[in-house]
């Protein structure tokens, strides 16, 4: 079967199950496709199954909205205090003694610095990063695509996510292959022209514009690819479903 023609007929499966038997039937036959995200159960877990299924099958290649110079937001709000000590030591090196690790399921793991990183091409995009409090604003993100990056390291076929981890203490996520091979996931290190300023995440933050902001997660310095997300946290994907909010943030 062809991979549209296929597609429509889990879509209609799916769709077909939720309308007969409700959620927690379609959230079965979705969990067959491999459409269950990582806080699939529990109370909410068959309405974020049917978000993330309904998303993946239809918008999967989709790209996030992107926006003229002359839209970028100034002044642009949230300042960020650097998270830690040795953070503070890093930045007064400039960031040379800085890396990031790259681990799990990569043929050549390491540790990169932001001129290895660099080496990558260089890539930018004018997105709108919109907080789920309401407030949001449009910035260029200057960096390099995470798909790249995952290339130059060499990915497992059987990799399934990509987790991401912060040296600020709590702040961690992950993101499905799809985003995480989606052209605009960056790696981001630059701001509006200029380097991103710490008070943004700098020297390094993920940027997933077709989420909501917390998934940007500023100061990463650890990424982990795996197939399964069970061994991370509470094994929901990332903090945010111990706090309440969906792993799967899809706007
Ligand atoms: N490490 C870390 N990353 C983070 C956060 C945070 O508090 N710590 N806040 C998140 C949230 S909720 C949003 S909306 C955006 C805000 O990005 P900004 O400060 O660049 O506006 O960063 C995300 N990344
Ligand atoms: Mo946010």
């Amino acid at each position: 079967m062809s991979e549209p023609s296929r597609r429509r007929l889990i879509r209609t499966a799916v769709g077909a199950v939720a309308g007969a038997s409700g959620l927690a039937a379609a959230a079965t036959v979705a969990g067959r496709y491999g459409l269950i995200p990582p806080d699939g159960g529990g109370w909410y877990g068959p309405g974020e199954t049917l978000t993330y299924g309904a998303q993946r099958l239809l918008t999967r290649h989709s790209l996030a909205r992107e926006f003229s110079r002359e839209q970028i937001t100034t002044p642009y709000p949230n300042e960020h205090a650097p998270p830690t000590k040795e953070f503070t030591a890093l930045e007064a090196g400039g960031f040379v003694d800085w890396r990031l690790k790259v681990e799990g399921m990569v043929a050549r793991p390491g540790s990169l610095s932001l001129v290895d990183l660099k080496k990558l091409p260089e890539r930018s995009q004018i997105t709108h990063l919109a907080c789920e409090e309401g407030w949001s604003f449009i910035a260029e993100w200057t960096g390099a695509r995470l798909s790249e990056l995952l290339d130059s390291v060499g990915i497992a076929p059987e990799a399934k996510f990509v987790v991401y981890f912060s040296s600020e203490r709590g702040w961690w996520d992950s993101v499905d292959m799809s985003d995480a091979l989606h052209p605009q996931t960056f790696v981001t290190y630059g701001m509006n022209g200029g380097v991103l300023p710490v008070g943004h995440g700098g020297p390094m933050r993920m940027r997933v514009p077709r989420q909501l902001g917390y998934k940007s997660v500023k100061f990463i310095n650890r990424l982990v690819v795996t197939d399964s997300l069970k061994g991370f946290g509470k094994g929901l994907g990332s903090g945010a479903p111990e706090a309440g909010y969906a792993w799967y943030a899809g706007i």
